[in-house]
């Protein structure tokens, strides 16, 4: 198996989305977990590409191909993640996206999956998603939490005018406004008064499961 994983680690590295996608439909012919996939094969190899580009060996068109690959690997994925959740009954209403400015989707993405595959009903509003439509996709649904993703240091920001416009709008505390994405902490998600933070999909479902408890 570590051969496969290597092997999906490369086709990000190397940034070529038909040779991700035709791994992620290996890996499933082969019953790897889904997640696994991810976590074992493909994001070793974002984060080894997130790396170069942070350090100056690599530059904005890898960084691109590694993103298209991650996206291909992904979708195959998905619907096999989604068949793998238990739950039946609804667990709650999400109305999930990438904050205004940022178009980084493939955390968010993956966290919806998971969220979906656990029983939540979701809504993603995709990226670049300004503050005031969240809300008003949360009125317009009846959400129970809105989940707010930022890769960026500089679009974090955005999270804070999501909990602020929760607040103005007198959804909270009933609904919850949860945090993540790389650059975000606990300590940011504690400074700008969000509900919760987790750093991985994993971790947001089981933070999504915690506020739901909570009410
Ligand atoms: Co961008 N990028 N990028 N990028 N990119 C990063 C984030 C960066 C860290 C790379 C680096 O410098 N090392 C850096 C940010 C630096 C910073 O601000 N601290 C960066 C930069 C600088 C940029 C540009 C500004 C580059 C430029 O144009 N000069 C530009 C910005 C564009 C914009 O958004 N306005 C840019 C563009 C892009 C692409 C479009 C080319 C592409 C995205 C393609 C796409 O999404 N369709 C891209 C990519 C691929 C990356 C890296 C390499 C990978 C991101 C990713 O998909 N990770 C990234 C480096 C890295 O992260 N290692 C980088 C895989 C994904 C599964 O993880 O998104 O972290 P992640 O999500 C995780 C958790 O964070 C968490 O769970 C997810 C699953 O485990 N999580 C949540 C995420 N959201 C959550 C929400 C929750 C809870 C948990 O609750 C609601």
């Amino acid at each position: 198996m570590e051969d496969l994983f290597d092997a999906m680690r490369n086709s990000i590295v190397e940034g070529e989305p038909e040779e991700a996608e035709r791994l992620a439909r290996e890996a499933l012919t082969r019953g790897v977990d889904p997640m696994e996939a991810v976590r074992r094969g493909f994001l070793p190899g974002v984060n080894q590409v997130g790396e170069g580009f942070g350090c100056g060996d690599l530059f904005l068109p890898d960084l691109v191909r590694a993103g298209a690959a991650m996206k291909a690997a992904v979708r195959v994925l998905e619907p096999e993640m989604t068949r793998r959740g238990t739950a039946r009954e609804i667990s709650g209403r999400v109305v999930l996206g990438t904050i205004k400015g940022d178009i980084h989707e493939i955390g968010k993405t993956l966290v919806g999956t998971l969220l979906t595959a656990n029983g939540f009903e979701v809504h993603d509003l995709g990226v670049d998603v300004a503050p005031e439509l969240f809300i008003q996709k949360a009125q317009e649904v009846g959400a129970d939490l809105i989940g707010v993703s930022a890769l960026l240091t500089t679009t974090m920001a955005g999270q804070r005018l999501v909990v602020e416009a929760a607040d103005k709008a007198g959804l909270r505390p009933k609904v919850g406004v949860m945090v993540g994405g790389a650059p975000v902490t606990k300590e940011w998600a504690a400074e700008i008064g969000a509900d919760g933070f987790s750093e991985d999909a994993a971790g947001a479902v089981a933070l999504a499961k915690r506020l739901m408890d909570r009410a």
